[in-house]
């Protein structure tokens, strides 16, 4: 039976040796891609981290989260803009500026608005944005008004009870998802 020859593309083939850059055409360069970012968000009260409760929290601060979110997004060539907010307009705010900007990924820790806040839930899945919901305690171990996540039913993933290497590991979660390998 006839078949019709595979064929290819008729157009002119440009390939671009990255040893030569910036490239031998005049006055053009090469776009250069910058490395992705990933929103870290936290909610209500965990500013107090470390200050109170340390048995269900933790001794680490805010700034030992950030710190280690940052840390870990850049074994995958990603930056972590890390923000806290005890407002959620604000928080949904940073939703709508993570799609602005063009993040690749966030990491949500809506602290006690997890449980009932309908308008970050529809904040994050207005920006159609990979979400992982993070919790240091585990939730569902605990009062059963915290069993109920607004902000996970709008994520792809949810981790609970890991402490704060929660957030290592959602970031991992989160680079996988988008098959950004790990750094060599
Ligand atoms: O386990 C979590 O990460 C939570 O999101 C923390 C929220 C809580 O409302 C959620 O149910 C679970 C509360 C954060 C309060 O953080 C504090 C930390 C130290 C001292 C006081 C509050």
């Amino acid at each position: 039976m006839f078949k019709t020859p595979l064929r290819l593309p008729l157009g002119p083939v440009v390939t671009y040796n990255p040893a030569t850059n910036p490239p031998p055409f005049a006055g053009i360069r090469m776009a250069q891609a910058s490395a992705p970012t990933i929103l870290v968000l936290n909610g209500p009260n965990l500013n107090l981290l470390g200050t109170r409760e340390p048995e269900t929290y933790g001794h680490a601060t805010l700034a030992d989260v950030e710190k280690l979110c940052a840390e870990t997004a850049s074994q995958f060539g990603m930056t972590a803009d890390c923000r806290q907010s005890n407002r959620e307009g604000e928080l949904i705010d940073f939703i709508h500026e993570a799609r602005v900007k063009k993040m690749a990924g966030i990491i949500i820790n809506a602290g006690g608005y997890s449980h009932t806040s309908i308008a970050l839930h529809d904040a994050l899945v207005g920006v159609n944005i990979p979400t992982v919901e993070v919790h240091i305690s585990n939730i569902h171990a605990r009062e059963s008004f915290r069993h109920h996540s607004f902000t996970a039913m709008a994520a792809f993933a949810s981790l609970c009870g890991f402490g704060i290497d929660g957030y290592r590991l959602a970031i991992n979660g989160l680079a996988a998802k988008l098959g950004i390998p790990a750094k060599s």
